[in-house]
């Protein structure tokens, strides 16, 4: 069976990824297998930047094929922010309820009608001694939803209690695991990447 790692050091992250990848019949080892390796710092401009950053990284420390996940929160009226900064979003070292805080602070005093906020993902595949060599697959999905203005469910990790999607009544942290996986941003990029791995002999 060959064996892929996932790049991230989000726990919460890592239980949904591993969820997601049950079609690939793949064995997935995590991060935190490996003593030693540390998560690299996450300056890219772009969600695109930063996967391929994280999956080259872990790829390179393990010998292994490397999925990353590059994620965040895009706020139409904060411009896109938090966008790549959502994981710190209230300083260095911020909880998801620090940085769920932060943005109920800064929407305090917009109407419902422009609470409009979409999550993206982007995954990296790296494989470098496989086909893909030097390059990464790059996969991407959205899901839209709103920002309420308190925070509603238990389920998920970080912005999901904020997050609400009309076409279901609930927010991603009220919706059952499988319901957030159809169609969360995550949910869409997993998928697509899964599309391409079918296709393509991993190292
Ligand atoms: P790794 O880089 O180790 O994977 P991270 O948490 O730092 O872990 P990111 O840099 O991709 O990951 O930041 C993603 C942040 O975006 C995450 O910490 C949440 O705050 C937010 N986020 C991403 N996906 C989310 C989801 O499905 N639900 C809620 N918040 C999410």
């Amino acid at each position: 069976m060959r064996t892929l790692v996932f790049a991230t050091h989000n726990r919460k992250k890592l239980a949904e990824l591993v969820e997601l990848a049950g079609p690939l019949g793949l064995e997935v080892v995590p991060a935190s297998s490996f003593p030693g390796l540390e998560p690299p710092e996450e300056d890219g401009a772009t969600f695109a930047d930063n996967a391929a950053k994280k999956a080259r990284h872990t790829a390179r420390f393990t010998g292994l094929p490397a999925l990353a996940d590059d994620s965040g929160l895009e706020v139409e009226a904060l411009q896109g922010a938090p966008g790549v900064h959502s994981a710190r979003f209230a300083g260095p070292g911020a909880r998801d309820a620090n940085n769920n805080a932060k943005l109920l602070t800064l929407l305090a005093d917009v109407p419902a009608a422009a609470r409009g906020a979409r999550f993206v993902c982007t995954m990296a595949l790296a494989d470098p001694a496989g086909p893909l060599g030097e390059a990464v697959h790059l996969t991407t999905g959205t899901c839209a939803g709103e920002i309420l203005t308190a925070p509603r469910g238990q389920g998920g990790f970080g912005y999901d209690p904020l997050f609400f999607v009309a076409s279901e009544g609930l927010t991603f942290a009220e919706l059952p695991s499988a319901a957030k996986h159809r169609l969360s941003h995550r949910g869409h990029a997993m998928r697509a990447m899964i599309a391409f791995l079918s296709t393509y002999a991993l190292s």
